[in-house]
């Protein structure tokens, strides 16, 4: 299996199936595409239909869009339980996996993914506290309803597709010091002390074309400004 990502420090979407990957121990191999440079839509475009990462490669079959891919890998691999086996639990993490997906725009222009950066705090606009306060709500209504604790710290759990959706979130809430629930919080530390979430973060820490890291606020305002 090959997975093609972008650049690992901020390609949201590439986190989302490699932290499922590498948490439920599937083999595969990467191919990481810089993104923002000239041949950059040519290069992706070579393995990806919709010139977009993440796409994944398994033989004969390329599956793109990170929740198609989620959908993949549990067919493929059903017994890592990608989603919850929990009918009540599946379809909730479903509900909001697609919710990630299709959503949250204002947060994801405002604080825009660049994992291995920290910002003292700021006021954040009020499109973006809106998003903050739903997600905070789904993390919490997936704990303390549906999380078998038996199995771990994650939204259901044991980790899978919809915390591999909410990687980001995790990582982008701690970039931008947004203070969150104490469940919500508890929840976050337990993403970013997965092994797969420290190793991805290794990874963009090596990164040499990072265009953020080191260079501050005004780096941040220009990815706001592209999205
Ligand atoms: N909805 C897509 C979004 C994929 C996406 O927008 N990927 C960005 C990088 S994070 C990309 O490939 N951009 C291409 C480019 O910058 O040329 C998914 O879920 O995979």
């Amino acid at each position: 299996m090959h997975l093609l990502i972008g650049n690992k420090v901020y390609s949201s979407w590439s986190l989302r199936p490699w932290i499922v990957m590498r948490a439920k121990g599937i083999a595969f191999e990467e191919t990481l595409v810089p993104l923002r440079e000239v041949d950059t839509p040519a290069r992706i475009r070579k393995l990806s239909p919709s010139s977009k990462v993440p796409c994944l490669v398994d033989g004969d079959v390329a599956v793109w869009e990170s929740l198609a891919i989620m959908e993949y890998l549990a067919e493929r691999f059903p017994d890592t339980q990608i989603w919850p086996t929990d009918r009540r639990a599946r379809a909730h993490a479903r509900a909001i996996s697609s919710e990630m997906h299709a959503g949250f725009q204002a947060l994801r222009n405002h604080c825009p993914m660049t994992i291995t950066q920290r910002f003292a705090p700021e006021p954040l606009p009020l499109d973006v506290q809106a998003n903050v306060a739903r997600i905070t709500e789904i993390w919490t209504e997936a704990r303390t309803t549906f999380a078998d604790r038996a199995h771990g710290p994650f939204l259901y759990g044991a980790f899978g597709a919809a915390d591999g959706m909410y990687a980001p979130v995790v990582s982008r809430f701690h970039t931008y010091g947004v203070v969150v629930d104490v469940v919500s919080q508890g929840y976050m530390d337990a993403v970013r002390a997965h092994p797969a979430y420290r190793d991805w973060v290794a990874g963009a820490a090596a990164e040499p074309w990072v265009l953020a890291q080191n260079e501050g606020r005004s780096v941040i305002e220009d990815l706001r400004a592209k999205h």
